[in-house]
């Protein structure tokens, strides 16, 4: 091990801290250049612990003076770590106060205290305290905060941190200050503090109980017109989690503060939520309506954090997924009761299988695949993945389908019971629901549904279908597999809750039910089934596994036009389009989709009574990355060419529908970016699409004309940027002088250039110009790595979401992601090593590109002086 790189550290070394600290006291001096922090704790030596030096996490500090009990003691470094040996003996609380200073203009990293446009912002989870002061930087060490900040008042006039607002003032030199009481104890991650020229959009809103609470979205000064939709998805939130669960808001006031420099997405600081811009700024003339749902689906998680995460938190961070598979469930059970009706919750239902299976399925085939419970981990920022995330999300949900959704609320008040204010595992979360429905299949099978928190990979089930002509008796075997990760060789079977439904030859459902498969092998037997029953499994996605089943052509357009459950119609559509691109890979790579297929798709998108959001997700072919985790061995531009001929022929064939389609949904008179007339949107934007790619093949200049009108005319930023893009990605002349018009409208509008440059480096490849493009928009005076979301718009939309372009055989993609992963490591490592991971299939890919990846990533982890979370990234793909 190099100076500097750390180990790897393991779950099962989890030990409790040997110090406890009840009170910190934190006094800042703001300053971009050098912040002074004087942080004054009480600790007590933890009686359960053998007695040991106190060692106190650190990173780029600069220490300046340590007192205990008011005096000079010594201490000792080890690493980044402050040590202190001579402390007083026994278990009497003690003061310890330290002086540090720190550079937050200088923080790239945007951990701990930095600097945005102006204004201070801090980052703590999961590390970054360590980077504002000496401390016990673990999530189980719970303290009750007080913060003074100090600062001059014209340049910061708003200070801000966690709690309530207990004194403020002027002080010499024109500066002011601002304390701050935070009547919860908190672990060090959910600090925060915020100092700046900002502004806000207030609303006093009274809970059930009666109580006034205030809630508040800071934003600079231009922005406020955009904070209306954040504040509405707030206050529905509040409403809701005490609505559905019985939790209401704990603090009499609630900030969200909006920042363009950040990592993540937003974070769950207690009572000052700190975001990304792009999930809190919206007007109908900047953002689209998928911006809108993001943004309230985010206030939403943020928000539930204050109860699952901050009320009760995770002991160490392998139980992330306590806090995060729980709160994204809650978030995504919150957006489907807000859209309200059965087929607007299956969309939302289906948009957040289509994340997982395109997103998280992949990582657990991957080097990176962990468990939803890790056992280790190098660097933990590396494992904020949608792992942890929405495959969590999914183990929690099949909890709640184990005890139903009245049980779970029960469990959920369990747990509460049992835990509020404590520091707890993913064990205790289960139990507390499993022990809440005692007479449950989830108590029952706990110890093994538990599995899924320890087994990484994603479980196959292979069913196979017999039906009894005399006794008609229809049999379902099901089989389980689960296929090796790193350091899991072999897997136990999982707890697997199958809904299910048979379709019979009229296409009325026969039977429906509920299977919990728990063996390897076993058979499902359905009495009274009629000749040419077709078998509808997994029903709203009801486990997160693979579901192998050999269903004819005929099968699948019978359950795409009468299945009962709209997730699986959808998800007919997705195999029929599926197993035709699959044939045409491993064929010819030629393809001619046939009558059965395009009919059955005109038939979906005429249909008189299926919404349009839901058309256009089954009119929606399957991403590439999806149709490649198909393959055992993937070439990037056959599958991108396969789609894309798939595209054309059905942009061509269904010319007349998709203009009929288009003409009676673009016009939904007043923006509102609600379920129904986003729907007419997305569909109108899906046709409009299709309309300018039939076009390119027939050189029609028509609908192009229109497109360019569209995008000209729209009365909001979906049906603009729907417009520019179908301009776009069907390749259109017209495209280049849209882009130039839309510079031009919004070059103001930092959010709304990521879009024109996402969209450019995202663009179907066409010879090999998307590369050339991109390195050109880097020397973009618009362009900055240095902003997360900035350099995701360009650099990760090339590199991670455009295969066909990316891939290339002269590997010219790989060289550009070595040098840019690289370059980022040196400014946000946690940036960069999101980035590393474009590259985690490589082993998939055909000759050359796999050669040449391989390479690229060698070249990445040759370098020296890889941070712990690029380097964690690059040796476990080349492992
Ligand atoms: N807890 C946040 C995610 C988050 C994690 C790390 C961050 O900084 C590096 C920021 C946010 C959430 O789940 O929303
Ligand atoms: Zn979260």
């Amino acid at each position: 091990m190099r100076e500097g790189q750390s180990a790897v550290i393991y779950r099962a070394d989890y030990q409790p801290p040997p110090f406890w600290i009840d009170t910190v006291e934190l006094c800042f001096d703001l300053d971009p250049a050098k912040t002074r922090v004087l942080n004054r704790m009480k600790l007590r030596r933890n009686p359960d612990v053998p007695q040991q030096p106190l060692k106190l996490d650190g990173d780029e500090l600069n220490l300046a003076r340590v007192m205990v009990n008011g005096q000079g003691t010594s201490f000792r470094m080890e690493g980044s770590r402050l040590v202190l040996e001579n402390l007083p003996e026994g278990y009497e609380p003690f003061e310890l106060e330290i002086f540090t200073t720190c550079s937050p203009a200088k923080n790239t990293k945007l951990m701990g205290l930095y600097v945005s446009n102006d204004s201070f912002f801090t980052q703590c989870e999961a590390e970054g305290f360590r980077r504002i002061t000496y401390f016990l930087d673990r999530p189980d060490v719970m303290a009750s905060y007080t913060v003074t900040l100090r600062a001059d008042k014209q340049k910061y006039p708003v200070l801000l941190s966690n709690g309530n607002l207990v004194d403020h003032g002027d002080l010499d030199e024109g500066r002011h200050y601002a304390r701050w009481v935070d009547p919860f104890r908190k672990p060090c991650y959910l600090f925060a503090l915020v100092a700046g020229q900002l502004v806000a959009r207030e609303q006093k809103i009274a809970t059930r109980n009666g109580k006034e609470h205030l809630l508040q979205v800071y934003v600079r000064p231009g922005d406020l017109d955009k904070t209306e939709h954040a504040m509405n998805s707030l206050m529905a939130s509040v409403a809701w989690d005490e609505a559905r669960f019985g939790l209401a808001l704990d603090l009499e006031r609630f900030m969200i503060v909006a920042t363009s420099d950040f990592n993540m997405g937003a974070m769950e600081n207690k009572g000052l939520n700190i975001f990304n811009t792009k999930y809190v700024l919206a007007n109908q003339a900047t953002a689209t309506d998928t911006d809108f749902s993001n943004i309230e689906s985010v206030v939403g998680h943020e928000y539930f954090h204050n109860w699952t995460g901050n009320r009760i938190t995770c002991r160490d961070w392998f139980q992330l997924s306590l806090k995060e598979g729980l709160t994204v469930f809650r978030d995504q059970e919150f957006s489907q009761d807000l859209a309200g009706e059965a087929s607007a919750r299956a969309v939302k239902r289906i948009e957040d299988v289509r994340v997982l299976r395109t997103a998280q399925f992949p990582e657990d085939a991957g080097p990176m695949a962990h468990p939803v419970r890790p056992d280790q981990y190098l660097e933990i920022n590396n494992f904020y993945t949608v792992t942890i995330y929405e495959k969590g999300a999914e183990v929690v949900r099949m909890m709640q389908t184990l005890v139903g959704r009245e049980g779970f609320a029960r469990g959920m008040t369990l747990y509460f019971q049992r835990h509020d204010g404590q520091a707890v595992t993913c064990e205790d979360f289960a139990q507390a629901i499993a022990d809440a429905n005692p007479q449950s299949r989830l108590h029952e099978l706990l110890p093994q549904f538990k599995r899924w928190y320890s087994q990484a990979g994603t479980p196959r089930v292979k069913a196979g279908a017999h039906w009894d002509a005399v006794t008609g008796q229809y049999e379902l075997s099901l089989s389980q597999s689960c296929p090796p990760s790193p350091g899991q060789p072999a897997k136990e079977p999982f707890v697997i809750p199958i809904a299910w439904g048979l379709i019979g030859p009229d296409g009325r459902e026969v039977a429906s039910g509920m299977h919990v498969l728990t063996q390897a092998s076993e058979t499902l037997t359905i009495p009274g089934a009629p000749a040419g029953a077709v078998p509808s499994l997994l029903r709203g996605f009801s486990a997160p596994v693979i579901l192998d089943f050999d269903y004819t052509d005929e099968q699948l357009l019978a359950l795409l036009e009468h299945d009962t459950d709209p997730f699986n119609r959808w998800e007919a559509g997705q195999r029929l389009a599926v197993n035709r691109a699959l044939a045409a890979i491993h064929g010819s790579g030629e393809i001619v989709l046939d009558n059965a297929f395009i009919g059955a798709m005109r038939s979906i998108l005429r249909h008189r009574t299926l919404d349009a959001a839901f058309k256009e997700l089954v009119l929606t072919l399957p991403a590439e990355t999806y149709i490649a985790e198909q393959l055992d061995v993937v070439d990037p531009q056959r599958v991108h060419a396969v789609r894309e001929s798939m595209r054309e022929q059905m942009a061509t064939a269904l010319q007349d529908d998709w203009a009929w389609a288009y003409e009676h949904h673009k016009d939904n008179g007043a923006y509102r970016p609600d379920p129904v007339s986003s729907g007419r949107r997305a569909l109108a934007g899906l046709a409009l699409t299709h309309l300018c790619i039939a076009a390119r093949s027939s050189g029609d200049g028509v609908w192009p004309g229109k497109a360019y009108q569209r995008f000209k005319d729209a009365s909001n930023m979906t049906d603009r940027f729907n417009a520019l893009s179908a301009l776009v990605v069907s390749g259109q002349d017209l495209a280049r002088s849209a882009l130039d018009k839309f510079h031009c409208m919004f070059k103001d509008e930092p959010l709304v250039l990521d879009k024109w440059f996402s969209l450019q480096a995202g663009a179907p490849d066409r010879g090999g110009n998307i590369l050339p493009a991109v390195r050109q928009l880097m020397q973009h005076p618009d362009f900055n790595i240095r902003n997360p979301n900035r350099a995701r718009s360009l650099i990760f939309s090339y590199c991670s979401a455009n295969p066909g372009a990316f891939h290339r055989a002269d590997a010219a993609g790989y060289v550009f992601w070595s040098d840019r992963v690289m370059e980022l490591d040196a400014i946000n490592p946690q940036v960069a090593s999101r980035l590393a991971r474009a590259l985690d299939r490589w082993r998939k890919l055909a000759e050359p590109m796999r050669g040449a990846a391989r390479e690229a990533i060698a070249r990445v982890a040759g370098k020296p002086d890889l941070s712990n979370d690029v380097r964690e990234v690059v040796t476990r793909a080349l492992a």
